[in-house]
């Protein structure tokens, strides 16, 4: 489905924000719960966004071209203990300069591990990134991790949490092993693209 995938950047300061633009997929959650394993594993591409064990593996925001019509920015994981605090406080800067300064987010995935309750650090992100009223779905990650009832258990949780999202919708599990969730978020992926493209043509407008 996806054919050209390339890396094209890694950006420290706001100012290093790519110049030409697409629409933005913005993937944000807590360090270690699978944004960059998800972009390897839902574009098909191994190796392409840098994974590791060791939380606090992605340190800026970086850009991924696909199919030179969207772009995927990986965002670094908030809440990884290991870190100094002022190098929390310049990703903190650095994730909220980005939301103020970006002018083409299409749509945001928020990662939340689906082993865990949604934390206080979750909430915070939501509510911050709510001030820009973008198209927002949550992704319920390493689903393969979790029987029949822990799924559900999880469901029911994280509608606890977050009662305005619907599964299928904007709400949805997904795996890295298992290939079973990736179909409903490409479905939900593309019609938020198309949506972005028509808003982008009416803002364009002549006149
Ligand atoms: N079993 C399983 N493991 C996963 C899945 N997704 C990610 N992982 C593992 O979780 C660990 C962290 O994955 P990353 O993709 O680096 O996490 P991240 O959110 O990008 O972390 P930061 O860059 O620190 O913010 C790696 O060891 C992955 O292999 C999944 O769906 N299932
Ligand atoms: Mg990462």
């Amino acid at each position: 489905m996806h054919k050209d995938l390339i890396f094209k950047k890694s950006v420290y300061a706001i100012s290093e924000l790519p110049t030409e633009m697409l629409p933005e997929v913005v993937l944000c959650g807590r360090s270690n719960v699978g944004k960059s394993s998800f972009i390897n594993s839902f574009f098909g591409k191994k190796n392409l966004a840098k994974v590791s064990s060791d939380p606090g593996k992605t340190r800026s925001l970086n850009f991924y071209e696909i199919d030179k019509s969207f772009y995927v920015v990986d965002l670094p994981g908030f809440g990884y203990a290991k870190i100094s605090q002022d190098e929390r406080k310049r990703w903190g800067k650095l994730i909220e300069d980005y939301f103020r300064a970006a002018k083409s987010i299409a749509l945001v995935f928020h990662f939340i591990d689906s082993r865990h309750e949604p934390m206080q650090s979750d909430l915070d992100l939501y509510k911050m990134i709510s001030f820009y009223q973008l198209p927002y779905f949550i992704i319920l990650s390493k689903a393969d991790k979790l029987n029949q009832s822990q799924i559900a258990s999880a469901k029911k949780t994280v509608s606890n949490y977050f009662p305005n999202f619907n599964f299928g919708t904007n709400l949805f599990f997904y795996s890295t092993v298992k290939g079973n969730w990736k179909r409903a978020i490409e479905k939900q992926l593309y019609i938020q693209l198309e949506q972005a493209k028509l808003n982008s043509k009416v803002a364009n407008k002549p006149g």
